[in-house]
C-alpha cells in the first residue's frame, strides 16, 4: 500500500532559476518569522512527536558471553550465498521522486545524492526501486506535454477501484533524471511495467529506460502486487495464480518481440503481498516456463499494517503494544520464515531471491516505531537475517511527508528555501548494512546463535573469501543505567575447534547506539550523525569515532562492549576495514558566495573518477554555465557542516548518446 504525498507545487523556485540550469537553494532566506513558525511543523507524520516507552529491561540483564569463530576457508557451515553491500536498498513511490530525487534531469536533490553516495562508498553500490501501486497506472507521454515543466503528473481519470489509484503522466526526463544521479553515484535501478491492461501493454518505460539508463537499469517488475488485484477491484473476482502466470506470459513475449528492449533477462516477479504464497506461483511452473526472461523473483512484505488508524481499515494497533515486537531476534526469524523454501527454489533456478518492498508496517507505518532508533535496530537484523537465509537483496519503502517509516524525507516543498532534510532513524541501517556487508561481493552471513539464542542479544558473523572478517552484535534492550550493557569475548580458531588460533592482536570496533530505543534524532554512527528534524543536507557530521581494541594475546581473546541499546561492528582484520571505510569520501556539496549567484556544475567524469581520491577540502571549481553566477562546485572530504547546497549539474553526454546506439 502506498499513499504519495501530494505534489506541491514548484512556482517558487522560478524566483531563483538561472536559465536552463539550477535552482536548489537550501539558504536560510532570511524571513525569521517564517523559520520560527516552520521550525515547529508538525503537522505531517514524518515530524510527529510520538515517544513511546521502551519495554522494561530483561531481568537479570545479560553482561557477558563469549563468541568462537571458526576462520579457515571452507570449514564453517551454514554460511549464506555471497553478498554484496547494496543489500538493502529503497523502493522509492513513483509520485514522489521529483521531491526525493530531482525535479528535472539538470535539478537533482543535492541531500539524495550524498545519502546515495554515503552508502556506494561503503558498499560499492546502491539499489533502487521507482515504482509501488501507481507504477500499473503510469504512462509515458511526450516531453513538454504536461504543464509547467513537469515530469510527472496525478491525474484522477476515474480509474474504477477502492484505492483510487490515479493515472500517473511521466515524461522520459524522469529517465534521464535516474541516468544522471547514476552518473554521479553508483546508483542502480529497478522499474516496472505497468500490468493493469494487458491488451494495450506500455512498454516505453522498458523501451526508454533500457535506451537512456543501459546497465543501470537492472530490472523490470512486472505486475506490483497481483495477488491484490481482484481486491482493488483491477481484476475480476476470480483473478488467481495461473491468470498472473499467462499475464507475465504476454510481458514476456511482447518484450521478446520489441527490438527496443535489446535486454530480455530482466523480468521480475511474482511481486507478491502475502495473499497468495509463493509456492501458488511456482507451482503454476513460472520459473521454468519464463526462465530466459527472469532476471530476480521478488516479493514484498510488511510485517504489520497501521490501515486502521490512516483508513479505518481492519482492526486498531496501539503502537506501544506492539513496540516489543519490533525488539527481538525472533521478529527477524519470523519475517524470512515464509520465504527459506523459495530461496531455496530460487537458488537451484540460478535467480536472485529479493524483498522488493519492505518496511515497519504499511499504511504509513507506527508513530514512535517506525520513527525511533527501535526501526534501525529492527532493519538491521532483519536485513542481516534475509542475507543470511538466502534472499539476494530487499528495498525499504520511501513516500511522501505523510508516513511515519521513510528513511529520510526532504521538507515540505513550501519550506526547502530554509530547512534541510530529515534523516530518519531508519536510514542509519541501511548506512550499518552497507558497511558490513561491504564492497568485495564475497560476504557470506551466518547467524550465530548466539548467547544460547537469546532474543535481545543476536550476533552475525561476515566470511569474507571464506575467512572470518567482520562480527556484528546486537543490544536490543534500552537501559540508560548501563547495566544492560554487555562484553562480548571473541576468540577465533584455536580452543576446540582444532584449528590454529587466529584471533587478531586488536581490532577495530564503530559503534551505532541511541540514548533509548524510543530515541529520534540523537542516532550516532561511530560518533557521526545526520541530527534531528530538517538537520541534514545528506552528510554525517560530527567527528568520526572509531575504536581500537587491544586483544589479549595471551589467552586469544577480544573483548567488545556492546550498549544497550546498540549495535556494534567489529573488524577483524585490516583488510575488511579498510574496504568500507575508504581514506576519503567524496560528497556533493555547492557553496555559494551569494544567494542570487547560485548555480554550480560538477563535472560527472570527475566525481566520477575522484572517488577515495580527491585531496582534503580540495576545491574543484569547474566553472557553471550559467554566465551570471560565480559560484564552484566543491569536492568536500569528510567536511562537515557547510550548509548550503545548492545544485549539482554534469555533463553526461553518453546519456544522449545512448539513446542513438
Ligand atoms: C507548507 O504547506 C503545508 C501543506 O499545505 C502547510 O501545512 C504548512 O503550514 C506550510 N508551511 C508553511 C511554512 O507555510
Ligand atoms: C528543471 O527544473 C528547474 C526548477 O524547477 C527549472 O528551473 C528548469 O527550467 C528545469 N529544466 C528543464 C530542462 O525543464
Ligand atoms: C542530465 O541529462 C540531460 C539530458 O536530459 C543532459 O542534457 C544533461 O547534461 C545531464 N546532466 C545534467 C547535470 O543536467
Ligand atoms: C490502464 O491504465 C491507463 C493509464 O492509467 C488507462 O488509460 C487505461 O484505461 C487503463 N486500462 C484499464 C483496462 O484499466
Ligand atoms: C507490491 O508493491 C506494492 C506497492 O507499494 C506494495 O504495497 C505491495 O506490498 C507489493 N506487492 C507485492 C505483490 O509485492
Ligand atoms: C519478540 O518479537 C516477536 C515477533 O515480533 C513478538 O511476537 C514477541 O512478543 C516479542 N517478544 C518480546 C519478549 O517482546
Ligand atoms: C544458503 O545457501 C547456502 C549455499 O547454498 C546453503 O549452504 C545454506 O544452507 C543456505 N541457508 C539457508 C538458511 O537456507
Ligand atoms: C561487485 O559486483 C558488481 C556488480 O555485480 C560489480 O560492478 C563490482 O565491480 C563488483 N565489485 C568487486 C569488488 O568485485
Ligand atoms: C546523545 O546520546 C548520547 C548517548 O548515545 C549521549 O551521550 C549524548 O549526551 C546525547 N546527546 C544529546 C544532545 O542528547
Ligand atoms: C569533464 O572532464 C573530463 C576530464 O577532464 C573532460 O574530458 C570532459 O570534457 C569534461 N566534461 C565536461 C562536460 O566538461
Ligand atoms: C510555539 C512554539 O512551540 N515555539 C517553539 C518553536 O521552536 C523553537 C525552537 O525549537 C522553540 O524555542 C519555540 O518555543
Amino acid at each position: 500500500m502506498l499513499f504519495p504525498a501530494p505534489l506541491l507545487g514548484l512556482s517558487w523556485l522560478a524566483g531563483l532559476a538561472h536559465g536552463a540550469v539550477t535552482v536548489y537553494s537550501q539558504q536560510p532566506l532570511g524571513d525569521s518569522t517564517k523559520t520560527a513558525s516552520a521550525a515547529n511543523y508538525t503537522a505531517a507524520a514524518a515530524y510527529d512527536p510520538t515517544t513511546l516507552t521502551p519495554p522494561t529491561p530483561p531481568s537479570p540483564p545479560t553482561t557477558a558471553f563469549d563468541i568462537a569463530l571458526l576462520s579457515e576457508p571452507g570449514v564453517v557451515s551454514g554460511l549464506s550465498i555471497p553478498h554484496g553491500g547494496d543489500f538493502l536498498g529503497f523502493s522509492i513511490e513513483f509520485s514522489v521522486i521529483t521531491n526525493v530525487i530531482g525535479i528535472n534531469s539538470s535539478f537533482l536533490q543535492v541531500p539524495f545524492l550524498n545519502l546515495m553516495q554515503s552508502l556506494a562508498q561503503r558498499g560499492g553500490r546502491v539499489n533502487v526501486r521507482v515504482g509501488g501501486n501507481t507504477q500499473d497506472y503510469a504512462t509515458l507521454v511526450p516531453e513538454g506535454s504536461i504543464p509547467n515543466y513537469k515530469i510527472i503528473q496525478k491525474q484522477d481519470t476515474g480509474n474504477t477501484n477502492p484505492t483510487e489509484t490515479p493515472t500517473l503522466d511521466f515524461t522520459a526526463e524522469v529517465l534521464y533524471l535516474l541516468g544522471n544521479v547514476s552518473a554521479l553515484t553508483n546508483v542502480h535501478w529497478y522499474l516496472g511495467i505497468p500490468l493493469n491492461d494487458t491488451a494495450n501493454l506500455r512498454l516505453q518505460i522498458a523501451e526508454v529506460g533500457e535506451a537512456v539508463l543501459g546497465d543501470k537499469l537492472i530490472g523490470l517488475q512486472v505486475g506490483n502486487e497481483p495477488d491484490l488485484y481482484s481486491a482493488h477491484g483491477h481484476r475480476a473476482s476470480t483473478y488467481g495464480p495461473y491468470d498472473y502466470f499467462g499475464d507475465f506470459g504476454i510481458v514476456v513475449a511482447a518484450v521478446n518481440a520489441d527490438a527496443a528492449i535489446p535486454t530480455k533477462n530482466t523480468l521480475i516477479g511474482p511481486n507478491l503481498s502475502g495473499t497468495w504464497t509463493p509456492e501458488q506461483i511456482w507451482d503454476t511452473g513460472f520459473i521454468t516456463s519464463y526462465s530466459s526472461s527472469i532476471g530476480a523473483l521478488a516479493v514484498e512484505h510488511y510485517p504489520s499494517d497501521n490501515c486502521f488508524a490512516e483508513f479505518g481499515i481492519g482492526s486498531p494497533v496501539i503502537p506501544q503494544d506492539v513496540f516489543g515486537a519490533y525488539l527481538n531476534h525472533t521478529a527477524a526469524q519470523q519475517l524470512v520464515a515464509p520465504y527459506i523454501a523459495s530461496t531455496v527454489v530460487a537458488q537451484a533456478a540460478g535467480k536472485p531471491f529479493l524483498m522488493f518492498e519492505t518496511n515497519t508496517a504499511s499504511c504509513g507505518g507506527f508513530p514512535g516505531i517506525s520513527d525511533s532508533f527501535a526501526s534501525t535496530l529492527w532493519a538491521l537484523d532483519y536485513a542481516l537475517q534475509m542475507a543470511y537465509t538466502n534472499f539476494s537483496g530487499a528495498m525499504l519503502h520511501v513516500s511522501g511527508q505523510d508516513v511515519y517509516y521513510n528513511p529520510f524525507t526532504p521538507p515540505p516543498t513550501n519550506e526547502t528555501g530554509y530547512h534541510q532534510w530529515t534523516i530518519s532513524p531508519l536510514f542509519y541501517a541501511n548506512l550499518a548494512v552497507a558497511e558490513t556487508l561491504g564492497n568485495s561481493n564475497s560476504s557470506q552471513v551466518l547467524d550465530l546463535n548466539a548467547n544460547g539464542g537469546n532474543m535481545f542479544t543476536p550476533a552475525y558473523a561476515i566470511y569474507e573469501s571464506g575467512a572470518a572478517a567482520k562480527l556484528a552484535l546486537f543490544n536490543y534492550v534500552s537501559d540508560p543505567s548501563g547495566a544492560s550493557d554487555y562484553t562480548v569475548t571473541i576468540s577465533v580458531g584455536g580452543g576446540t575447534t582444532g584449528e590454529a588460533a587466529a584471533t587478531p592482536a586488536s581490532v577495530q570496533v564503530k559503534t551505532l547506539t541511541a540514548p533509548s530505543v524510543s530515541e529520534k534524532s540523537n542516532i550516532t554512527w561511530a560518533g557521526q550523525t545526520y541530527g534531528g528534524y530538517f538537520a541534514s543536507d545528506g552528510r554525517l557530521t560530527g567527528d568520526e569515532s572509531v575504536q581500537t581494541v587491544q586483544c589479549d594475546t595471551t589467552a586469544n581473546t577480544c573483548a567488545v562492549t556492546v550498549p544497550a541499546p546498540g549495535y556494534v561492528l567489529v573488524f577483524l582484520t585490516a583488510a575488511a576495514y579498510s574496504e568500507s571505510n575508504p581514506t576519503s569520501t567524496v560528497t556533493f556539496a555547492t557553496t555559494s558566495l551569494t544567494k542570487t549567484a547560485n548555480t554550480a556544475t560538477v563535472n560527472a567524469s570527475v566525481l566520477a573518477t575522484s572517488n577515495g581520491h580527491s585531496g582534503s577540502g580540495r576545491a574543484l571549481d569547474l566553472g557553471s554555465t550559467s554566465k551570471e553566477t560565480t559560484s564552484g562546485a566543491r569536492l568536500e572530504r569528510g567536511a562537515p557542516g557547510v550548509a548550503l547546497l545548492i545544485s549539482v549539474l554534469c555533463g553526461v553526454m553518453f546519456l544522449r548518446r545512448a539513446l542513438v546506439r
